[in-house]
């Protein structure tokens, strides 16, 4: 009989706003040695997480942790104005790993508030991410996660409303929302390309190639991370089963049973060598990469971490 097949999405694991990320607090590391206090995780993965910690990097949920006149990194999700005021405050030295595209959504939620919108933000209610973003135009800034939010909606003024999204939703839901929001508010204006960053979209239009033809999806990324149980869902919605894993350790070998095709995906936080490991504990199976884009994009690092 033919050796089972393994779908091997592609692209899949880390993107370029985490390898920035990474790297920011490797660099530091590097340069300075521990302790680094990073705000929060710095990607939402616990093997990058206990990696840091590993070499000298101290997580922290608040900057009241922080020792005065000490340098803190922000992670890749982003942070709201009122932190970066509670830093300069404290006279920390501040680098800045937020991601560039998570970058690009506060600007915009900052120059619709200027120009007088109500702002809509489609997102996760308390997530990084969300936060950050809500923190630029709070007084102006409305979340919405539904449809149904979307019906419930009341604004000042119907002809001023913008909408922005979280970086890392899935795109068709997304695109529901949104044409509610359309329907509502006819005049609504918003960025020219969505938020949902090239990363998000790409291992989601990957993971739809592999999950139609698998019998089971596998998808590698932590629990809080976001992109990565949007891409669970996504095969779900399909109607494939499919499961989160942090590693290898947590396959069931049950999940396995009758099983000829595997989809195998990781999220953007997730590093590659735990995709790998997942291959080898699968081996000797077929593993055929199913590829639908190719990722060439890179963000430069932050002046402080620029040489080593
Ligand atoms: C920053 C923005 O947002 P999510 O929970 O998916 O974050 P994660 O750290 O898993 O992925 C990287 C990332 C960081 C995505 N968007
Ligand atoms: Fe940046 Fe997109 Fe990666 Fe998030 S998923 S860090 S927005 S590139």
């Amino acid at each position: 009989m033919a050796l089972p097949v393994v779908l091997l999405a592609s692209p899949r694991s880390f993107c370029a706003g985490v390898e920035r990320a990474i790297d920011i607090v490797d660099r530091l590391l590097d340069q300075r040695g521990g302790p680094i206090h990073v705000r929060k995780q710095i990607v939402h993965n616990t093997h990058v997480v206990v990696g840091l910690e590993a070499r000298g990097a101290v997580f922290v949920d608040e900057l009241d942790e922080v020792p005065d006149g000490a340098t803190v990194v922000f992670s890749a999700h982003g942070v709201s104005p009122a932190v970066r005021e509670e830093a300069a405050r404290r006279g920390l030295e501040v680098v800045d790993a937020t991601c560039p595209l998570v970058t690009k959504v506060h600007a915009e939620a900052k120059r619709y508030a200027t120009r007088g919108d109500t702002v809509v933000l489609i997102g996760h209610d308390g997530h990084e991410e969300v936060e950050g973003t809500l923190g630029e135009a709070p007084g102006q800034t409305v979340l919405v996660e539904s449809v149904a939010d979307v019906e419930a909606l009341e604004v000042p003024d119907p002809t001023r409303v913008s909408y922005l999204t979280q970086t890392t939703l899935a795109v068709d839901e997304t695109a529901e929302v949104l044409a509610a929001l359309r329907a509502k508010f006819p005049a609504l204006r918003g960025p020219s390309s969505a938020d949902i960053c090239y990363a998000t979209t790409n291992r989601q239009d990957a993971v739809r190639e592999v999950a139609g033809e698998a019998d089971l999806v596998l998808v590698v990324g932590s629990a809080n991370s976001s992109n990565s149980v949007r891409l669970v869902e996504l095969a779900r919605r399909m109607g494939t089963p499919a499961h989160l894993i942090d590693d290898v350790s947590e396959i069931r070998p049950e999940w396995l049973d009758g099983v000829r095709v595997v989809g195998v995906s990781a999220g953007a936080s997730a590093p590659p060598q735990l995709v790998d490991e997942v291959l080898e504990a699968l081996s000797p199976w077929d593993v055929q990469v199913r590829e639908t884009a190719r990722e060439t994009i890179q963000f430069t690092l932050p002046a402080a971490v620029r040489r080593r």
